[in-house]
């Protein structure tokens, strides 16, 4: 059978912060798109989102979603994964999910592709791609031209995450707040544990029995699994913070080989995916607000680690909302559609 050229496309969660933004780089990117499905929840349904300037009706997400589907992105949230996306790929889509469903199941590969491409072929065991946690894919982004040349040891890492990262209605309460302190009225609170508004806050996703976050054994499982690599050791931070968009992480490294600071800027500039933004006498280095609407991986204080022979300190910015989910589903819907669909 030949190539299609064009594609049947569902969108789960299509009316979220990263289903819309899925939408807008389906389009961005003229993923060759014949039919687009918006699927959310009931709550959704009967509404209208933009597409090519066309109105598409957003439907219920049900397990017959998928009739005549060839890819489905997800982003509705983990339990509609759980629910869902074996239903889809049981319809004959291949699924690419974003939630941590699937993550670490050893059957259905986590990719990002300026990492782990060829992985993507491993779809056809359950029909499911996995696509990593945010603050993973701009790490691992970074960390993969590293690795090869010098072996990384070990990642300490802390991150500085947006809200956008918690959904829509976290994007509003830190809107909310910020208003309400600047009117002198009280801070409405309901989707943190406690005010965001100039306010960082050491907890990401539940706690876990070891003290850690899900959100930090995320970092730790995702990177080694995407690198192909258990032996490397990794701790994680992280840390909300009042901003919008864009996530912003520290990252110490130790590697195996010693690797100086000018020679592995060379190294970034010529990563994939990545741009280097490194100049402090003239102020320059990554920020989140530089980050927004961009799909590279900005990285930036680039110098050695003093307190050990092989290491490294930098300091990594990306958008969340695209790099962190959106765009690298989308890239990874266009790996399946160049060399497997
Ligand atoms: P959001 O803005 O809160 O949007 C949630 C989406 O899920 C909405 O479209 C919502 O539909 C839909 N949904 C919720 N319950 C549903 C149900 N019972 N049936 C069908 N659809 C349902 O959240 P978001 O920021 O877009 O994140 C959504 C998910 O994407 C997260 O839970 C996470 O798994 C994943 N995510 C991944 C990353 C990453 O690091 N790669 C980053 C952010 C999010 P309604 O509008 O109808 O409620
Ligand atoms: O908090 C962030 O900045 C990223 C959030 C990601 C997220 C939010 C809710 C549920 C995830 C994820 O992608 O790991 C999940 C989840 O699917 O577990």
């Amino acid at each position: 059978m030949g190539k299609k050229a064009k594609y049947n496309v569902a969108v789960a969660g299509a009316t979220g912060a990263v289903g819309q933004c899925m939408i807008k780089v389906l389009e961005e990117r003229k993923f060759p798109v014949d039919e687009i499905h918006l699927l959310a929840s009931e709550r959704s349904a009967g509404k209208e989102l933009s597409f090519r300037g066309d109105k598409v009706p957003v439907a219920r997400l049900t397990r017959d979603s998928f009739k005549g589907i060839d890819i489905a992105l997800f982003s509705a949230g983990a339990a509609r994964s759980l629910e869902f996306a074996p239903a889809a790929a049981a319809s004959g889509a291949v699924v690419v999910d974003n939630s941590s469903a699937f993550r670490m199941d050893p059957d259905i590969p986590l990719v990002v592709p300026e990492v782990n491409p060829g992985d993507v072929g491993l779809y056809t065991k359950k029909g499911i791609i996995a696509n990593p946690n945010c603050s993973t894919i701009q790490m691992v982004v970074a960390l993969k031209p590293i690795h090869d040349v010098a072996g990384i040891k070990r990642i300490v890492v802390s991150t500085y995450q947006a809200v956008s990262g918690t959904g829509q209605k976290a994007i509003a309460e830190l809107e909310e707040q910020v208003r309400a302190y600047v009117a002198g009225k009280e801070m409405p609170r309901s989707v943190y544990p406690h005010q965001i508004a100039f306010n960082c806050l050491p907890h990401i996703d539940s706690f876990l029995p070891n003290g850690y976050t899900k959100e930090e054994m995320k970092m730790v499982n995702e990177t080694r699994k995407i690198i192909g690599d258990d032996s490397i050791r990794v701790t994680a931070t992280t840390v909300r913070v009042p901003v919008f968009w864009g996530h912003s992480e520290s990252v110490n490294i130790e590697t195996e080989k010693k690797i100086t600071a000018d020679k592995l800027k060379e190294l970034l500039k010529k990563a994939p995916g990545v741009v280097v933004v490194d100049d402090p006498a003239q102020n320059l280095y990554p920020l989140a607000i530089h980050a927004v609407g961009r799909d590279e991986t900005f990285i930036g204080r680039i110098r050695e680690d003093e307190s050990i022979a092989n290491g490294i300190n930098m300091w990594i910015v990306a958008d969340n909302i695209r790099k962190g989910a959106a765009t690298n589903a989308v890239q990874i819907a266009e790996i399946l559609i160049e060399k497997y669909l």
